[in-house]
């Protein structure tokens, strides 16, 4: 029982562990699935971003490409250009500016009614080279009357540095974040442009060889915008630069995926954190019926050992111990129950008492462990002349009962027979234990028999000792002691 018991609390905990673990299980692998789209549509949205750049960059490639064919450009032919490179938004703007010797320098701001000097473009222009046209990213006079501001890239520090960065390594040279002329945050690309031919190979040789730059302008709210527009409307998306949020909320996202964006010769980091996780009910619910089910079975496994353990009380206190047999107690309720039933069904039954005839010689001679070997032996051949409905029972040291149900005297007295018979003929174990005897006595009852049970008993008993007092070995009925009983 005590084994079973455990067992059972081992599958509680077994169910109990299994479901949370499956749940476990479940949400981990959910949880991956997560990932693996939210890594994904980082990395869509980034090289989605990345394309956009480098398309910009392409065409950085094929303006630069155009400038270094050209021998020279008319204004016509530079608008024309411009204009395209313009729509396919590969330039953010462009101006076109004469370099102009200076005795046409007053002869040039009388025709543009502007100072050419504010462009920072003055100076003569060399005989052996076209004229060098530096970034100029915004040109332009908002009211008739005032000066047009140009502005020269090369001359401001913090963008001249990527120009010079981009002419000698002979690349496209990206800056870092920073406001843009055209607004808003944004990076630079510059592209070098060599004169066509020129060797290329050493720094100084770069350096010689610069006719000009192709600049474009990413507004890092345009990547980001270009990068974003496949995720979900409530992502939560940031561009780093290193560690420096360029767009986005600050601080940093829990649990969201990377992707790098490289765009020329730099590299910037976009966080998307999709809010939208898989919601714990799934696994939730795994754990809530695995539980429950572990309670349940819990429960149960507790019942079942109370009842077990009760059974286990009444049957050791209606059963004797050493032969497994019926006790004493138990043997009076059957046969009380079958009295009773016998007075009903108008039926007869009787009742054998059986005593080991000269058994403390066996104790004395063998020792009582011997004689208890032989009290099983005797018990093991009772249970083998009796059946199913009988009612057998071990009520005393050496003394065993029988209850016949539904038998006459005649019926009886040839069981009682057989059964000291089979005593008899029944070689006890070990061979020094002699022939085993018992005197039977019966008493019978039911139908038209008024008798109390301890009467009854004390009748059979009666008559076993008679059978005692007729030498042993032998079988008695009550009604031959003192004649026949009253009839109700
Ligand atoms: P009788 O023929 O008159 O019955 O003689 P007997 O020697 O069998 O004597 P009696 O039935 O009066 O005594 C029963 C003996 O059985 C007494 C005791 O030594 C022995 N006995 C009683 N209970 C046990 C038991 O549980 N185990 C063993 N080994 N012996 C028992
Ligand atoms: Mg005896």
């Amino acid at each position: 029982m005590r084994r079973s018991f455990y067992l059972g609390l081992v599958a509680v905990a077994l169910v109990a562990a299994g479901s949370v673990l499956l749940a476990l299980i479940v949400r981990s692998s959910e949880l991956d699935h997560f990932h693996t789209q939210q890594r994904d549509a980082a990395q869509r949205s980034a090289e989605q971003a990345e394309t956009m750049a480098e398309l910009s960059v392409g065409e950085l490639a094929t303006a630069a490409a155009f400038f270094q064919a050209e021998d020279d450009l008319t204004r016509d032919e530079f608008e024309a250009i411009g204009e395209s490179l313009l729509r396919r938004g590969a330039l953010t703007a462009t101006a076109y500016l004469e370099e102009v010797d200076d005795p046409e320098r007053d002869d040039y701001e009388q025709r543009n009614g502007f100072p050419i000097t504010q462009l920072g473009l003055g100076g003569p222009r060399p005989a052996d080279r076209r004229p060098v046209y530096y970034p100029v990213t915004f040109a332009v006079a908002e009211e008739q009357r005032k000066t047009p501001a140009g502005y020269d890239v090369a001359s401001d520090p913090r963008r001249g540095r990527y120009l010079a960065l981009a002419r000698d390594r002979g690349r496209p040279a990206a800056t870092e974040v920073m406001p843009l002329l055209v607004g808003g945050a944004g990076i630079n690309v510059y592209r070098p442009i060599y004169r066509d031919g020129a060797p290329l190979s050493t720094v100084a040789e770069r350096r010689a060889a610069l006719i000009g730059f192709a600049a474009g302008a990413f507004r890092v709210n345009d990547l980001a915008a270009a990068a974003i527009s496949n995720l979900p409307d409530d992502a939560e998306v940031q561009l780093r630069s290193g560690e420096e949020v360029v767009v986005g909320p600050e601080g940093s996202l829990d649990d969201a995926a990377r992707a790098p964006i490289t765009i020329a010769d730099r590299t910037w980091v976009l966080v998307v954190r999709d809010p939208s996780r898989p919601p714990i009910g799934l696994p939730l619910l795994i754990a809530v019926f695995g539980l429950s089910l572990a309670a349940l079975l819990g429960a149960l496994v507790l019942i079942w050992s109370r009842n077990e353990r009760m059974r286990e009380l009444q049957r050791e206190a209606s059963q004797d111990p050493l032969t497994g047999l019926k006790n004493r107690r138990r043997f009076e309720e059957d046969l009380r129950r079958e009295v009773a039933r016998s007075r009903r069904d108008g039926s007869t039954g009787a009742l054998m008492t059986l005593d080991l005839d000269n058994f403390k010689q066996v104790n004395d001679t063998l020792g009582h462990p011997v004689g208890d070997r032989v009290i099983e032996e005797i018990a093991g051949v009772l249970g083998g002349r009796t059946r199913e409905s009988d009612v057998l029972a071990r009520i005393g040291g050496d003394e065993f009962a029988i209850v016949l149900p539904n038998c006459d005297s005649e019926e009886a007295h040839r069981v009682g027979e057989t059964i000291a018979g089979a005593v008899r003929d029944h070689v006890p174990q070990p061979a020094q234990v002699p022939r085993i005897t018992v005197s039977v006595g019966i008493a019978m009852f039911g139908a038209g028999i008024a008798t109390e049970i301890d009467s009854l008993i004390a009748e059979a008993d009666a008559a076993m000792y008679a059978a005692k007092a007729n030498g042993r070995d032998g079988v008695r009925l009550a009604g031959w002691l003192g004649g026949p009983r009253e009839e109700d």
